[in-house]
């Protein structure tokens, strides 16, 4: 049985108070909780406060490129589909330079699980705005305000595909940890969205603000309604959060549905292409 100690890394360099904190450590007693050692889970990490988290989990790590992420934990699975995979990225990584892949990979279903940190901000790059902040927010890209309106990251995951969508504040540690397990343990794509105080660069998404924006969805609700899975999403144009599970339903994943890993996975496979017979083929 692993412990805390043996998911930590090196100690993390982020400002005081940043909510970064509160999902590094969710995310070390998830993986504890699940039964996981540094070595059965692959972790692919973006580039970006969040992304720094490579230096302090101690697991299977890759640190790609910016916007990157999703596609190198993709291939990851595909090479083992019985290995837990998942991505831990910003939300100027997984919404804005990485968003493309965001939307395919939801409708692949392809069994990983992404943790976004939604600070509203690119953080490690000192505080432009990044796609989730609301109309008008000054940065220093953005002077006078920004002119686009957001994401909505809930409502794009669950109209592309997602098969598990969630939301979590990084103030709440045992909800973050809850959420993080079952989206692991869901079989298909999952995409956990975190609100995530930004203390040095957002001044408006404070702590506060989600203390009071923020409440948690009833035991009982549907998570497998469609149509209100979506109305839920919207409620953030009215600056309310919903914290759980807004979406889950049960659909193949890419990987169930080739035939050539039905029996075993690609790296356990000795020669997984007949070059010779393919050579035949072309010639
Ligand atoms: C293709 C590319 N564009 C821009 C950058 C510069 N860059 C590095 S980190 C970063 C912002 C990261 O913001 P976010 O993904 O929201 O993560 P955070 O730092 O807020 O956790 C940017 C723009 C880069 N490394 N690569
Ligand atoms: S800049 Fe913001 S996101 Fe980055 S470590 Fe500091 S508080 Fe956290």
């Amino acid at each position: 049985m692993s412990t805390i100690q043996d998911f930590s890394g090196y100690n993390p360099t982020w400002c005081p108070g940043c909510g970064d904190w509160g999902i590094g450590i969710a995310i070390k007693q998830a993986f504890v909780q699940l039964g996981f050692d540094p070595s059965g889970v692959a972790v692919v990490f973006g580039i970006g406060c969040s992304g720094n988290m490579n230096d302090f989990l101690n697991a299977y790590a890759i640190h790609s490129l910016h916007g990157r992420a999703i596609p190198n934990a993709i291939g990851i699975k595909l090479a083992n589909h019985n290995l837990p995979v998942v991505a831990i990225v910003g939300d100027g990584d997984c919404y804005g330079e990485g968003g493309n892949h965001l939307i395919h990979a939801c409708r692949g279903n392809h069994d990983i699980t992404v943790i976004v940190h939604d600070n509203g901000v690119y953080g490690l790059t000192t505080g432009q705005v990044a796609p989730t902040a609301s109309k008008g927010f000054k940065s220093k890209s953005t002077p006078s305000g920004i002119i686009e309106i957001p994401i909505n990251p809930l409502s794009l995951a669950i109209t592309s595909g997602a098969t598990f969508v969630a939301q979590a504040f990084a103030g709440d540690a045992n909800g973050t940890i809850a959420l993080i397990k079952e989206g692991v343990n869901h079989k298909g794509f999952s995409l956990i969205n975190i609100l995530q105080p930004c203390v040095t660069f957002n001044k408006i998404n404070t702590y506060q603000y989600y203390l009071q924006k923020t409440y948690k969805l009833p035991a009982d609700f549907e998570k497998d309604n469609f149509k209100l899975a979506v109305e839920k999403s919207l409620e953030i144009n009215e600056e309310k959060f919903p914290l759980g599970v807004i979406y889950q339903i049960k659909r193949p994943t890419f990987t169930d549905q080739l035939p050539q890993l039905e029996k075993e996975t690609l790296v356990n496979k000795e020669r997984f292409v007949d070059f010779d017979s393919l050579i035949k083929d072309f010639i």
